[in-house]
Formats: structure tokens, C-alpha cells, sequence
């Protein structure tokens, strides 16, 4: 009949219907991808966990291949006396050092004064002899070496000027730009002790014709405050040159809330200003800050582009980023034993290069709390690894 005809039909399709989901059910489970056991280089075509997915976002997945990775060595630097310890003489913030000849240069923020800093929350009774924090009643003075371990301390680069001139209670936080065959030294210049208004500081600038001297003073305020409501109004620090593009581009830090303000919401942000002289005028990137993490942060260029080491401060302290165009940075590669304010030795720094070679050793400062608060910091030497030639003499990664 015709209803057992359409009974044996519905009993064939039904069939045919599970039939075919079991197939597909096997398929399934032979299609199944799992993450394969020799390590990929290249992101698999499968769905994969955040930190997977993660994975692929560095130069590459291992941190052992990564360029941009290194662990970090510290020696101490031979020829800086530091009067016993006693906290009365410190050297911090050093430049990246330069080879003139056969002599390697770098200038730093050295304080001698006669007692020890009271410290920024003291900063009302700082006097004239008295400093408030580590760079307070400072100047930036240079030391020469043969080999960078043994150094020669030559005594000041930049003298603090006579009040009211801009700098007359501190000048610190060097950088050293070589730009067509001069010097400039941009450094941090100070108005009040630190812990009051002084560290709503701008940066000044000083050239020379040897990076002996004599400098001759070529501004104040290079690097115009933002204006009130924005970011870095107030607040310029630690400038940081290097030739980019066909121009001089200077990295440096603002602080929000920095003293005397409410230090409890303290953050950073750093800008990018640009310039075709270094005496300015600086036009400043539209996109800044540039970046949201860090303190006395480090940059070199890398391949086509800029990378930098972020030292401290931020969601992203402790990373090594890179941006191929020298804005839009990202995380590379995360580090620690992180080189504080360090200076890389970077001879493309100054060359305009589109192949940037990395770093393998520079200096960076250690500070010293010492007993008692007896304050100070010291420069050392760092060694790394964040070249592109493994081949390089220096240091070598161990134990990764
Ligand atoms: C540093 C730098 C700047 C600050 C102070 C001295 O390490 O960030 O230089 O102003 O601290």
C-alpha cells in the first residue's frame, strides 16, 4: 500500500540522515587539530588560547630567538670615587657613550655636595647647600676611557648657571646627540629643589665642537610644555635624541601629578618631538604620548625602526618594544634585571641608519639606599644581548 511505501521511504531517509551524521560526526573527530609537538614557527591554522594566539604576536615564539630578548650582566666601573659612600657624591642618568677616535665619552649627573640629600618630602628645608633629592645641586660632568671598564672622571660639562638663569638650582639627566659634525647636550634644567616645583622642569641644550668643550649655551625650553589641560604641560625629563628619517627626534617623559601635586595618582607618558636643527624649533607627533609605561626609558634603532628598553612605571614596565615607525610602539619581548636609565652604546644612533644594528653593552645607574639613608646612586656597566648579530664579541645569553 501506499502508506507502507511511504513508511519504508521515511525508514530509508532516516537512514540515509543518520548514516550521513556519523560520517560527519568521524570526520569531525579526524579533523580535530591539536597544537603540534614540534613548536611552530608560524601561527597554526587552528583555534588556539589567548596565550597561544599571543605567542605569535613577538618577533618570535621562543624567547631564545627573539632579538628583542636578553637577560642582563653589571659590572662595576673602575675610577669614580664615591667619598666612601657616604652619600655626599652620586653619579646617575648616564649618556649613552660615544668613541671619538680611540676614547669612549659619556656624560652623567653627578652631585657633590656637603651632606647627603634630606630627601623630597623634606624638599621646605632644602637651602642652598642642603639638596632634596639625588639630582638636586647637581651638574653634568664627562669621563673618558680607553676600554669603557677603566674611566677617567674630566671634571664638568655643564655648570649650573647663575640665578635666576634657567638651571640654577640643578642641571641633569644628560643625552648626547652627534649631528652634523657637533654636540649637543640636552639635559634636565631646574629652578626649584626637587620635591617642590623644581621637578616641573624643561630641558635645556649645549653644543660643542669636541665632546671635550668648551659648551656653549643654545637654549631653554627646547622642548615646549604642552599647554595647560594636556598631558606634558609642566614637565619635560628625560630627553632622548637619536637621527630618524632625515631628522632629530627627541623622546621624553611627562609626569601626571608629579610633586608637589597629588603624587598618589603619579604616571607617565612619553612624546616624541621632532626637529630639522636641534636647536628647534620642535614640532611635537599628534599621536603622543607615545607611550604609556616607563621612566628614564632607552631607545636604539632596530632594523628600519626604533625599539626601547621601559625600565620601570606602566602596565608594560620591564618590556623591550619596538615600532618600525617610531611612534607606535609594541611589546617585544618582556625582561627583567631591566638597565635603569641606561645609555646604549649606539654609533647608528647619530647615522640616519635603516638598519639598525641593536645594543650589546651601555651603562645605566644603581641607586644606592645604603644604611641610614645614606642615598646615592652609582653608573655601572650593563652587557646585553638585543643585537641582531649573535656573532658580536660581548656578552652571550646564558642559561635560557
Ligand atoms: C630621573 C629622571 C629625571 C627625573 C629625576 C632626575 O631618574 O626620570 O631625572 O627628573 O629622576
Amino acid at each position: 500500500s501506499i502508506l507502507k511505501k511511504l513508511g519504508l521511504g521515511l525508514i530509508l531517509i532516516a537512514l540515509t540522515i543518520s548514516c550521513g551524521a556519523s560520517k560527519e560526526q568521524n570526520t569531525t573527530t579526524q579533523e580535530h587539530k591539536v597544537f603540534p609537538y614540534k613548536l611552530p614557527t608560524e601561527k597554526p591554522d587552528m583555534p588556539l588560547s589567548a596565550s597561544a594566539e599571543r605567542m605569535f604576536d613577538y618577533p618570535a615564539p621562543r624567547a631564545q630567538d627573539n632579538e628583542l630578548f636578553s637577560q642582563f650582566k653589571y659590572t662595576k666601573l673602575k675610577g669614580f670615587d664615591y667619598n666612601g659612600g657616604d652619600g655626599t657624591i652620586s653619579r646617575r642618568d648616564p649618556t649613552r657613550p660615544i668613541k671619538v677616535n680611540d676614547t669612549y665619552y659619556v656624560w652623567y649627573t653627578k652631585r657633590h655636595t656637603k651632606v647627603r640629600p634630606i630627601g623630597w618630602n623634606n624638599a621646605a628645608k632644602a637651602t642652598d647647600e642642603i639638596p632634596s633629592t639625588d639630582w638636586d645641586l647637581a651638574e653634568v660632568w664627562y669621563a673618558t676611557s680607553k676600554d669603557g671598564f677603566n674611566w677617567k672622571e674630566q671634571g664638568f660639562a655643564i655648570k649650573r648657571p647663575e640665578k635666576p638663569k634657567s638651571g640654577w638650582r640643578s642641571v641633569c639627566t644628560p643625552e648626547i646627540l652627534i649631528w652634523k659634525g657637533k654636540y649637543y647636550l640636552y639635559y634636565q634644567a631646574f629652578d626649584e629643589p626637587s620635591g617642590l616645583r623644581g621637578d616641573l622642569c624643561p630641558v635645556s641644550i649645549s653644543y660643542a665642537d669636541s665632546p671635550s668643550g668648551p659648551w656653549t649655551h643654545g637654549g631653554d625650553a627646547v622642548i615646549p610644555f604642552g599647554k595647560e589641560g594636556e598631558w606634558d604641560h609642566k614637565a619635560t625629563h628625560d630627553p632622548f635624541p637619536i637621527v630618524h628619517n632625515g631628522k632629530i627626534y627627541v623622546y621624553y617623559k611627562s609626569a601626571y601629578n608629579k610633586w608637589p601635586d597629588n603624587r598618589k595618582n603619579y604616571a607617565v607618558g612619553h612624546g616624541l618631538a621632532m626637529a630639522d636643527d636641534p636647536l628647534g624649533p620642535y614640532t611635537k607627533h599628534p599621536l603622543n604620548p607615545v607611550s604609556t609605561s616607563g621612566h628614564e626609558t632607552t631607545y636604539f634603532p632596530y632594523k628600519k625602526g626604533i625599539a626601547a628598553i621601559y625600565y620601570k612605571d606602566g602596565n608594560e614596565r620591564e618590556t623591550v618594544q619596538y615600532a618600525e615607525d617610531g611612534v607606535n610602539f609594541k611589546v617585544a619581548s618582556k625582561i627583567s634585571l631591566v638597565p635603569i636609565a641606561a645609555g646604549p652604546y649606539t654609533p647608528d644612533a647619530f647615522t640616519d641608519t635603516k638598519d639598525g644594528r641593536g645594543i650589546t653593552w651601555g651603562f645605566s645607574h644603581f641607586i644606592n639606599a645604603g644604611t641610614n639613608g645614606k642615598r646615592y646612586s652609582i653608573i655601572a656597566r650593563f652587557d646585553c644581548d638585543l643585537s641582531l648579530d649573535y656573532d658580536e664579541p660581548g656578552f652571550k645569553q646564558t642559561g635560557v
